[in-house]
């Protein structure tokens, strides 16, 4: 393929997520926008693409579940991470069912990592998540959040500050 046509299946891609996103925007559901990641929680894979589209059918191929989804912006917009697993979270937050110790450790180009990025977040299948400042659970914490679609708004502003998670 020639760069001028690479180029043009590009953009002829870009306006096909386009589209995507506006009608999905039409629902009260996140859509997320922009470019998504999915994380396998259980062998570390991670995928990317504009519309999740790639992301989703990785999952349910391999029987994964949505545990999470950050996003970089307000309103669950920007780029977001999600974080599947093989089972759901369990009914209680006593216990805790998925850890991520590092989010330094997922990056994407010029976006550099997602240390100190999370705006919005929400969870799934019986998941609560419980932020920390610091990596591997250190410093400040929340409480455990079913959905924050402002971060700003919770305990003093967590806006950009969550390094490491937990999942119950
Ligand atoms: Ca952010
Ligand atoms: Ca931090």
């Amino acid at each position: 393929m020639s760069m001028r046509h690479l180029l043009i299946a590009v953009v002829a891609s870009g306006l096909a997520t386009l589209n995507v996103v506006a009608v999905q925007s039409a629902s009260a559901a996140p859509t997320g926008g922009n470019e998504s990641c999915t994380v396998n929680l259980s062998t570390g894979a991670v995928v990317c693409d504009e519309a999740g589209v790639a992301a989703q059918s990785m999952a349910s191929a391999a029987g994964l579940i949505k545990l999470v989804t950050i996003y970089e912006d307000f309103d669950y917009e920007g780029k977001s991470l999600t974080f599947v697993g093989p089972r759901p979270c369990s009914a209680t937050t006593s216990d805790v069912n998925y850890v991520v110790k590092d989010l330094r450790n997922y990056r994407r180009g010029l976006f550099g990592n997602w240390n100190d990025k999370t705006s919005s977040v929400v969870t799934y299948n019986r998941c609560d998540v419980r932020f920390f400042a610091d990596i591997n659970f250190g410093g400040a914490r929340t409480g455990w959040i079913n959905a924050n679609s402002n971060l700003t708004n919770y305990k003093g502003s967590w806006d950009d500050r969550a390094s490491s998670l937990q999942l119950s």
